[in-house]
């Protein structure tokens, strides 16, 4: 096999020519929207990115390969191909050696974007400590794999099913930097505000560069997570949400669904229970987040070309 991942085309000039590139993760198309909508949603993603004069590297493993830069034919397959698994990190092995097409979650994402060299990724919001993790121990290995990753993650916090100040307890003590993005106040995916506090805040994508050097400067190989929030105006209705969220982990509980299905079954369930407004809700989620990722990415490849 050649390198891992594979870059395409386009990835490759921009990276060796040092423009800028945005990693994206593709559990959110092959798991986290519905079909069809998926697919239209996984293009318009990379649309954004090329109109700001950004290369999109959608992750993704393709009949065991792994890449960086997906094709239309490639994007189609991991939003409508069946079957279609979700890997995370831990997974990529029997993927790539099984032969397997595969979304990848922000941990696999992660993970094969810092091998090809990409410092900037979004996503819509991270895996992290699910409720009750005292008995079941589900925590995401979204978690391990920034902590030991250097790249810059834009997400709008982590979702809002899981236990969001664990989560943030965890992310501090594996060494994950978090910024809130123009606010002090960590975002909860669909609901703009978790109620939980933020010690840092940055501004401006050059703020941000300016903390990915700094890092750099130490030596450290953890990731920098950028919360992002929605506009409060555009986010799921507070109350309908703590509502369905309650109903949807009442029906997960129920229904006995475990490991890396949970997060896909919430997610549907959330959607059915809002007549789609989820959906929506959380594309207004990724374009946010992948508009500052590109951002991001501009800002750090004008700092890395200043420096050489
Ligand atoms: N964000 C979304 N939709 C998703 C996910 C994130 O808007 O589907 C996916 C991401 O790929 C994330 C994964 O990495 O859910 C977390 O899954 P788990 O809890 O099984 O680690
Ligand atoms: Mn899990």
């Amino acid at each position: 096999m050649s390198a891992v991942p594979e870059l395409s085309g386009p990835v490759r000039a921009a990276l060796a020519a040092g423009r800028p590139v945005v990693a994206l993760e593709s559990a959110i198309i092959s798991h986290g929207l519905p079909r069809p909508a998926n697919l239209t949603a996984a293009r318009s993603f990379e649309a954004m990115l090329t109109q700001a004069g950004v290369t999109p590297a959608t992750i993704a493993v393709v009949d065991g390969v792994p890449k960086a830069g997906l094709d239309d034919a490639d994007l189609e397959r991991v939003a409508l191909g069946e079957p279609v698994v979700k890997v995370s990190s831990r997974d990529l092995p029997m993927a790539i050696a099984g032969k397997r097409t595969a979304g990848t979650t922000v941990a696999a994402t992660a993970l094969l974007a810092a091998k090809a060299g990409i410092r900037v990724f979004a996503t819509g919001g991270l895996g992290g400590v699910h409720r009750g993790s005292a008995d079941s121990l589900d925590e995401s290995a979204d978690l391990t794999v920034l902590s030991r990753t250097r790249i810059t993650v834009v997400s709008a916090g982590v979702k809002s099913i899981l236990d969001i100040p664990a989560t943030l307890e965890r992310l501090e003590t594996l060494g994950v930097a978090v910024a809130g993005y123009r606010t002090n106040r960590f975002p909860a995916f669909y609901v703009s505000d978790s109620g939980q506090d933020l010690e840092w805040r940055l501004d401006s994508p050059q703020e941000i560069a300016a903390v990915m050097a700094a890092a750099d400067l130490l030596g450290e190989a953890s990731a920098l997570l950028v919360a992002n929030p929605l506009p409060p105006d555009r986010q799921l209705d507070p109350a309908l949400h703590h509502r369905v969220l309650a109903e949807s982990l009442a029906a997960a509980r129920a229904a006995g669904i475990r490991g890396k299905a949970v997060t896909p079954f919430l997610l549907d369930y959330m959607q059915r229970a809002t007549g789609g407004v989820s959906v929506t809700v959380n594309l207004d989620i990724a374009r946010g987040n992948i508009a500052l990722a590109g951002q991001i990415a501009i800002a750090w490849a004008a700092r890395t070309a200043a420096r050489e």
